[in-house]
């Protein structure tokens, strides 16, 4: 059976800001990924809640939607063999504090205290969360 997949990838503000979209997108393709859209969004707060709907409610929810309306976000439909899975291993843990060496977070995060938010990078975590995902952020096309 073909594990040939689709997922969404976020270059957070705080990636965009500091320039590293570049070296991710390298990451990315370095690991044989392919790119299949991209645009750079300023995200309006709809799509932001319909994105983080399962964290409505959490003690960072707010924190996290204002911290991803502050600035321009770069969205990538990318393919590749199991890469749902994948690029969550390249992107490496949520923290950046300690995300492992040779990981996006791991490498370029900054450790910001309790600002976890400030990651650089998010990837969908599930088929289901990908189709969902990759709608909301590639509906126009
Ligand atoms: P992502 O969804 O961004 O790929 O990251 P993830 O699966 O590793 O993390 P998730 O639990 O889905 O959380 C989504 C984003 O919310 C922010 N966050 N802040 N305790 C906190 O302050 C906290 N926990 C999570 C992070 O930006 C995380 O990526
Ligand atoms: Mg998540």
């Amino acid at each position: 059976m073909s594990q040939l997949e689709q997922t969404l990838v976020l270059i957070k503000p705080d990636g965009v800001a500091r320039n590293l979209t570049g070296e991710i997108l390298r990451r990315i393709e370095a690991k044989g990924y392919q790119l299949v859209d991209v645009r750079l969004v300023h995200a309006q707060r709809d799509l932001l809640a319909a994105h983080y709907a399962e964290h409505e409610g959490k003690p960072f929810y707010e924190p996290l939607i204002q911290f991803m309306e502050s600035g321009p976000i770069v969205a990538l439909r990318i393919s590749g063999h199991r890469v749902i899975e994948g690029f969550r291993v390249l992107a490496g843990t949520t923290d950046p504090t300690t995300a492992a060496p040779g990981t996006i977070r791991g490498d370029l995060g900054r450790d910001w205290g309790l600002n976890v938010q400030q990651n650089l990078v998010h990837g969908s975590d599930s088929v289901e969360t990908a189709e969902r995902e990759l709608a909301l952020w590639f509906s126009h096309s």
